[in-house]
């Protein structure tokens, strides 16, 4: 199939994450990868400052710092988890439908290959497509969901129903999500009022703010996370704004008062023995960004992410 020369231009990205093997499509992913990275540049789905949909070019140049050895887990992980670099998913980066449907097929493939998906956004409403593909090959799912906002907004508020701020609402409608086992983490700041939390409160979305996390410590509230999902097929999906903007300055809608990198990291680890099915990070937007210090958490949430993969493959 002959492709137009931008999306050739935007399928080839940079250097591979974590300086995995590239394999994009139409290369099908090599027998026993465990994981593919993905990268997803659309930025149409935000409601402030765009600039995400660069994001998967520099966590992508800054995760080849990242080494293999998980000192914590005492696992190797790309070792013990195989993973590559599987391109970015391609599409005009002004078409949201587009973006969705090119998504949804991709994290399938990589699915149905056996491979955990890890999709490098991009704005939140990536992970709407991810979920529907996820969820149609696992049956509904955990969501453990850090982010500073809700992102269960509706059409009330731009007169549209597809936004950053809207894949939880539809994922919670769809049935993606098993009951009772959406996870927040990390939400804080003013809400349009005193409705928001409804959403997800009608469907037992159980909240973890940033003042309970400050309050019970991570290790507390990821353990409680963790005992919650049990053995379900869980997604991890991660709004980097999620993590206070002195940690992470590098997004489009930045909120006082989040996590440190430290605390996100110990979340991530914190779920260690759960079924990791997905993982999207998103809202990385390099252009704010300092001295690719939101690129760098960025790569390191998702190397931990890759090692709950590792831990639970055979030794
Ligand atoms: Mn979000």
């Amino acid at each position: 199939m002959t492709q137009q020369p931008a999306l050739e231009y935007l399928a080839h990205g940079q250097s591979p994450f974590f300086r995995l093997p590239a394999v994009a499509p139409p290369r099908p992913l090599p027998q026993g990868t465990r994981a593919a990275f993905l990268g997803v540049p659309f930025d149409g789905g935000t409601t402030y400052q765009p600039g995400a949909r660069l994001a998967p070019f520099h966590v992508r140049r800054v995760s080849a710092l990242v080494q293999g050895w998980h000192p914590a887990h005492r696992v190797a992980v790309f070792d013990r988890a195989p993973a590559v670099d599987g391109g970015n998913v391609v599409f005009p980066p002004f078409a949201p439908d587009r973006m969705r449907e090119a998504v949804e097929a991709r994290t399938r493939q990589v699915a149905e290959a056996g491979a955990v998906p890890f999709l490098v956004g991009g704005d939140h409403s990536v992970a709407l497509p991810a979920l529907r593909a996820l969820a149609r090959a696992h049956g509904p799912l955990a969501v453990v969901h850090v982010d500073a906002h809700l992102d269960t907004s509706g059409p009330e508020t731009w007169g549209e129903p597809f936004h950053h701020g809207t894949p939880l609402r539809h994922a919670l409608k769809e049935g993606l999500v098993a009951t009772g086992q959406l996870h927040q983490i990390g939400l804080r700041g003013p809400w349009a009022g005193p409705g928001d939390g409804d959403p997800g409160a009608a469907r037992g979305a159980r909240v973890h703010d940033a003042d309970e996390v400050a309050r019970r410590g991570m290790a507390a509230v990821a353990a409680e996370v963790r005992e919650a999902v049990g053995d379900r097929p869980a997604h991890l999906t991660f709004d980097v704004d999620a993590v206070d903007p002195a940690f992470a300055p590098g997004t489009g809608t930045p909120v006082p008062g989040g996590l440190t990198s430290r605390e996100a990291l110990a979340l991530v680890r914190g779920l260690a023995g759960v079924r990791l099915v997905g993982m999207d990070l998103v809202e990385v937007c390099p252009a704010l960004d300092h001295a690719d210090l939101t690129s760098h958490l960025a790569a390191h949430l998702l190397f931990e992410g890759l090692a709950l993969v590792a831990l639970r493959e055979p030794r």
